[in-house]
């Protein structure tokens, strides 16, 4: 009887002390939660000389990412702060001369599946005093610079960056390998330098996949040497991007460890093809979905990726296939002659016409990711390499993956960022494995992506619509599931911090609080 009081006793303390590290975890101001964090309570005093050593590694003169990564870094801790503080005053056992990284790949290819772990260990004191970080390949490493950059504090007394709550010790890896962002330039053109913030900001939230839905029905806003009539199709000749441009922006993302997806949403999402070439349209009073009767529109499609696949290097490409009306198909003559020559019904057409993009894209050595209405009109049919993309709300992702192919959850109800009146505490709680339990469909879930489409939102206001809600997706899609906030409240004030932080980084990102953005009830 004793040993049981003393047994249940024992067990209430140790829950007790879980409870306790669970919240503490969410005390510490890091975004999102690595795997694994132990912290001190003093403080290191960075150098004005804070060096990026990487001697005794295979990277004796380390990457050129790796250098851009740490002269990032030192910018972003700084923060535009004047750093003048008298060096000289501090003992050097608690000046922290540098980070010492080891990286055991020579591989710096980007691409999907990487190794991202890290690890990241800061003593208290040291002679002299450097912090270590190690990882598989060159963009764990960047990770662990970001992590690393959420620690300094710049203090105004001494003027010096310092580095809190030494001594760290963080292990860390991502719990889904796709975590990605969808940007819409056809409907809103984004000027370069918008697309590049919205890069370094998904950088800060270790966000990897930035799907950039570049053409649809409003516009054509993208150079293609095989067809130069398509970009026609934009708003007006400055409103484009010539593929140097997007060649630009494939190479600025990867530089930052962030995979580029690019889309062509089709047969649906296509009418601005035809601004450039008509022939693409059914007829003048049909002008979508695309021609399916007409080779040349194929001819189209393999011209398209053929010039993607030069720059757009990702295994991936998204070829839309949500939203297709076929009705005006079986109204145009010509078509309606070729479906009944074809014995093909107009959903038949459909699948035609997406399975046949799919072989193009093939040809081209890629694999694809089709929106979900593809899965659920003939997912039987569809390439054993295609991806499905969900967005129609919950449950798709568990017949996906009980069929055997692979799943990106985007639940509109949820992860839609045009849906303003979505919270943070909404987006946060999105699980993607939901009702997934066996292990080997779970694997099949390779992530998640919260979309920003662009009806509504142009260069003025995208970053505060995307942030701070994206960042509660990125936690979800990063941090091991044990680690997540079982309850929002738990989180709001390293949220509130944490978009604080991209406001001093030069990111408007929005106040937790306010309209479709309102912290969660107490
Ligand atoms: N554009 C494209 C869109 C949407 C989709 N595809 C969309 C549909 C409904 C909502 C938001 C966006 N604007 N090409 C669906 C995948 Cl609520």
């Amino acid at each position: 009887m004793v040993k049981l009081v003393a047994q249940s006793l024992l067990l209430g303390l140790y829950l007790q002390v879980l409870a306790v590290f669970a919240v503490d975890v969410h005390r510490l101001n890091i975004w999102p939660m690595p795997q694994s964090v132990s912290n001190g309570h003093q403080i290191l005093h960075m150098s004005k000389d804070f060096e990026l050593m990487t001697q005794g590694t295979k990277y004796p003169d380390a990457s050129e990412i790796l250098k851009d990564g740490f002269s990032r870094l030192l910018d972003v801790v700084q923060a535009a702060h004047v750093v003048d503080g008298n060096f000289s005053h501090f003992d050097q056992s608690v000046l922290l001369q540098g980070i010492h990284v080891v990286i055991f790949s020579l591989n710096d290819e980007l691409q999907y599946g990487i190794d991202e772990s890290y690890k990241l260990s800061i003593p208290a004191a040291g002679n002299p005093v450097y912090a270590h970080l190690e990882a598989q390949t060159v963009y764990g490493a960047l990770h662990g610079l970001q992590t690393f950059s959420q620690l300094c504090h710049f203090n105004f007394t001494t003027t010096v960056i310092e580095v809190h709550q030494v001594p760290w010790n963080i292990i860390d890896q991502p719990r889904f390998s796709y975590r990605g962002l969808l940007i819409d330039t056809s409907r809103h053109y984004q000027p370069l330098p918008m697309i590049k913030k919205v890069i370094d900001s998904m950088a800060y939230t270790k966000l990897n996949v930035l799907h950039w839905h570049i053409v649809d029905s409003q516009s054509f806003p993208l150079e293609i040497p095989s067809y130069p009539k398509l970009w026609f199709g934009a708003y007006s000749i400055s409103e484009r991007y010539a593929m140097a441009d997007a060649a630009e922006i494939v190479s600025y993302a990867q530089r930052r460890g962030i995979n580029v997806l690019a889309e062509i949403d089709v047969p649906g999402h296509a009418l601005s093809w035809g601004t450039g070439y008509p022939s693409l349209w059914p007829s003048k009073d049909c002008q979508q979905p695309l021609d399916v009767s007409n080779e040349f529109t194929f001819k189209v499609i393999d011209g398209i990726l053929s010039d993607f696949s030069k720059i757009f290097k990702f295994k991936f490409v998204h070829l839309g296939g949500d939203e297709v009306d076929t009705s005006c198909w079986a109204i145009t003559p010509h078509v309606k002659k070729w479906l009944q020559k074809h014995a093909l019904n107009e959903s038949e057409a459909y699948q035609y016409f997406v399975l046949r993009a799919q072989k193009i894209a093939l040809s081209y050595g890629y694999e694809i990711i089709n929106w979900e209405e593809t899965f659920n009109n003939f997912g039987d049919k569809l390439s054993r390499k295609t991806v499905v993309h969900n967005w129609l709300g919950g449950g798709v992702a568990e017949r996906v993956v009980a069929a055997g192919l692979r799943c990106i959850v985007s639940n509109q109800d949820k992860w839609y960022l045009d849906h303003l009146d979505t919270t943070w505490p909404e987006v946060y709680m999105n699980e993607p494995l939901t009702n997934i339990t066996n292990p080997k469909q779970q694997e099949l879930v390779i992530g998640g992506e919260v979309c920003m489409w662009g009806e509504q939102i142009d260069g003025s206001d995208i970053e505060q619509t995307i942030w701070p809600r994206a960042a509660a997706a990125a936690e979800r899609l990063w941090s091991p599931y044990d680690n997540l906030a079982k309850d929002p409240r738990q989180i709001t004030g390293r949220l509130a911090h944490f978009r604080c932080l991209l406001n001093q980084r030069g990111v408007a990102a929005a106040p937790l609080a306010g309209p479709g953005r309102v912290a969660p009830q107490d």
